[in-house]
């Protein structure tokens, strides 16, 4: 009913779409109240003095709502801000027993409920997914004696040695200080200006710009304790251990410039991977492995274990596969679970402990400190993402900002006797059950120094390098030169240069030549670099299975297109686990060449093949002639072609492909009465063809 302007009478409840009067009363559970149960008559329209005089200060439900939408966002994470998490479960298979006595790694088939969070580092919460970056891989695994968080990322060493340069790092990684770019990209000035300067990133730089920073989905990363961790048995006996996640589907990449153009057609292309496999009921799944290695075995290496910036390879600790976990449940709330989950290295459960490792030992106090800024509360352990699930939590810590418990009774202090007047007397340590800290002798002098073994800082850089097949090692060279061609300042790229030069010559020659520069002469290392027996097991090229399980094929069609190929090929990628999505010139799908209309999951311009992993262009004769005045229909079969995906056609495309530079090779393949051909090549990438599409350095 429509309302006069100057109709002053009190509104009644009404709906949105145009003010009509409903005067029936909504049950308790489905109105709107405000934050303290008033239940609100009218959500449309503000408290005025007439309707169209000056709203109301009186006007509470209006004040309330747009007061708690003012304060909506909390700051983001310093670093690893963009995220996308998952619940899922960890099943025990092989009891670490002997080694330890957290039930997590003892109580074999038993499932504990996790969530994990995957992140880039870099970037703000709102930038994409795809840059060139190190993935956060963080656990929370809610045991039965408490949370245990294994915070890693998916490369098992790191930039730095001691946390105290982690602010430095981060500073100058982030978006420089004066210009407020670039976002999420390390390709700049004052990334490279601390890398340069501080040769203990050499490692690490290998493995960010190794195809493992440009992951094809979050599913196919591998995850890494990275620091140094112990275990403690019943006896109390430690034993060091380093942790491993290893996909089920392999470790996959995308190309570079693949990222890049994902960057532009879906942003949140990993968030939408985890999220759609997930929702269809394709879980995504993990290997849980541990490297364990004895003190004297440890003293044996010739690096130290301690420093994070050396990895412990297979060849010399295999890693021991223990279990298994799987994310099988989308969060139902990004703010709720995603955002506010709080991981902490220092969660850990009895039988798991911390090394002297100086990284770990500073982020054993900034994960715990920085949720006080990002949550704003000591309190931040009863949201329910956080709250330990597997167990009871209780102390007699009281009180503070936004506490939700309400404790009963007397006993907020210990040791007390209430219990003998009959009053609860609280909760009591446990010197058996409890958390027990390794008996390590640490006696020495306080000092501010690094110890000598953390100071060789390029054996390990040089066996990474030596250890990657050759497309693996192109890849790397031609990373560095993109990279250091976005570095303005020449007295920074040289100086990264020279370091390079201890990594391995050759890699440094290619990168100058890259770069049209000359190479400059090697720095000085503190420790000469000693060759390590190359480790193969760092590659990931000619590793992960073949298979279309968790893959994605677009088939680009148009009116007229054969409908039986398109069924064939549809049925053949599902069969297999693969999803398929039907891309056309209009959203409203084509008219195929039986008469039957089918119906599109994307439209052309939104939908390139960039977002596939392999293409099928299944065309008429006309659709084809009319395609090939359409761009974006041309940069389909261009880009799939150069990012070394496999196209299957029907013969009428073949035009589109000519003009698209589509050259024959074996993952070109005609689709006729079977699409077996197709299939092969449709299960990984044409690596062969790579020296026909780009020049790497
Ligand atoms: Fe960190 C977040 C992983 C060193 C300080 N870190 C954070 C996250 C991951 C890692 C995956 C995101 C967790 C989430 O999803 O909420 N960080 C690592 C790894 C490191 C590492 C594998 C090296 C072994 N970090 C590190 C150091 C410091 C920090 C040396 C500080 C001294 N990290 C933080 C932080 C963050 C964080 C500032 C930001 C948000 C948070 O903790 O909860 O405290």
């Amino acid at each position: 009913m429509a309302r006069s302007p100057r109709d002053t009478t009190p509104t009644r409840a009404s709906s949105g779409n145009g003010g009509e009067l409903h005067q029936t009363a909504s049950a308790p559970e489905a109105r709107i109240t405000t934050n303290h149960g008033v239940p609100v008559s009218d959500n449309q329209n503000s408290l005025k003095a007439g309707g169209r005089g000056p709203t109301l200060l009186e006007d509470f439900v209006l004040r309330e709502k747009i007061q708690h939408f003012d304060h909506e966002r909390i700051p983001e994470r310093i670093v690893h801000a963009r995220g996308s998490a998952a619940h899922g479960f960890f099943e025990l298979a092989e009891s670490l027993g002997e080694f330890t006595r957290a039930k997590v790694l003892t109580e074999v088939g038993v499932k504990t409920e996790v969530f994990t969070r995957f992140s880039t580092v870099a970037g703000g919460a709102g930038s994409v997914d795809t840059p060139r970056d190190v993935r956060g891989f963080a656990v929370k695994f809610y045991t039965r004696e408490g949370n245990w968080d294994l915070v890693g990322n998916n490369i098992p060493v790191f930039f730095i040695q001691d946390a105290i340069k982690f602010p430095d790092l981060i500073h100058a990684v982030k978006m420089e200080a004066d210009r407020g770019y670039p976002q999420a990209a390390s390709a700049h000035d004052t990334f490279w200006d601390f890398v340069g300067l501080m040769p203990e990133s050499t490692h690490m730089i290998m493995w960010a710009m190794s195809d493992r920073t440009i992951p094809r989905s979050l599913r196919m990363i591998e995850g890494f304790g990275v620091n140094t961790f112990r275990l403690l048995n019943d006896k109390d006996e430690p034993i060091f251990v380093k942790f491993h996640w290893r996909p089920k589907l392999g470790t996959q990449s995308t190309c570079w410039d693949e990222a890049v153009k994902i960057a532009g057609a879906d942003p949140d292309y990993h968030r939408r991977d985890l999220h759609e496999a997930i929702a269809k009921g394709d879980f995504p799944e993990w290997q849980f492995g541990v490297q364990l290695l004895s003190q004297a075995e440890a003293d044996a290496l010739p690096f130290d274990i301690l420093d994070a910036t050396k990895v412990i390879p297979e060849e010399l600790v295999p890693i021991r596969v223990i279990g298994r976990m799987v994310l099988n449940r989308n969060p139902d709330n990004f703010f709720a679970e995603t955002e506010q989950a709080a991981f902490l290295p220092t969660n850990m459960p009895p039988g798991i402990d911390v090394s002297e490792d100086p990284l770990l030992q500073g982020r054993l106090f900034s994960y715990q400190d920085t949720q006080l800024s990002r949550l704003g509360t000591v309190n931040f352990h009863q949201i329910p993402i956080n709250r330990a699930k597997g167990c009871p939590f209780q102390n007699l810590q009281r009180d503070g900002h936004m506490q939700t418990q309400v404790f009963k009774g007397r006993a907020n202090y210990e040791p007390n006797s209430l219990s003998e007047a009959g009053e609860v007397g609280g909760p009591r340590e446990d010197p058996v059950g409890g958390f027990r800290t390794a008996a390590i002798s640490v006696a020495d002098h306080k000092v501010r120094l690094r110890a000598d073994s953390f100071a060789d800082h390029y054996s390990h850089a040089r066996l990474f390098f030596r250890s990657q097949s050759e497309i693996e090692q192109a890849h790397l060279a031609s990373a560095l030169v993109f990279e250091l061609s976005k570095v303005t300042l020449e007295h920074v790229r040289n100086r990264v240069m020279a370091n390079l030069v201890n990594v391995d010559e050759t890699l440094a020659q290619r990168v100058a030549a890259g770069l049209g520069m000359a190479l400059p002469k090697a720095s000085k290392p503190a420790v000469a670099p000693a060759d390590m027996e190359p480790s193969p097991a760092l590659r990931i090229v000619g590793k992960y299975p073949e298979t279309l399980k968790g893959r994605s094929v677009g088939i680009l069609v148009s009116d007229g297109a054969d409908g039986a190929m398109v069924a064939a090929v549809r049925a053949a990628v599902e069969g297999e686990g693969g999803t398929v999505k039907i891309v056309a010139p209009k959203i409203g799908g084509v008219t195929l060449k039986d008469g039957n209309m089918l119906k599109a999951d994307g439209q052309l311009a939104g939908s390139p093949s960039v977002i596939f992993d392999a293409v099928a262009i299944i065309l008429s004769e006309a659709g084809c002639q009319m395609l090939m005045k359409e761009g974006a229909a041309i940069d389909f079969a261009k880009d799939a072609f150069g990012h070394l995906k496999a196209i299957g056609h029907s013969a009428e495309a073949k035009p589109l492909l000519d003009k698209a530079g589509v050259q024959a090779d074996d993952g070109i393949v005609v689709l006729g009465k079977s699409v077996e051909a197709f299939l092969a090549p449709a299960r990984t990438r044409q690596w062969v063809r790579e020296p026909n599409v780009r020049m790497l350095a």
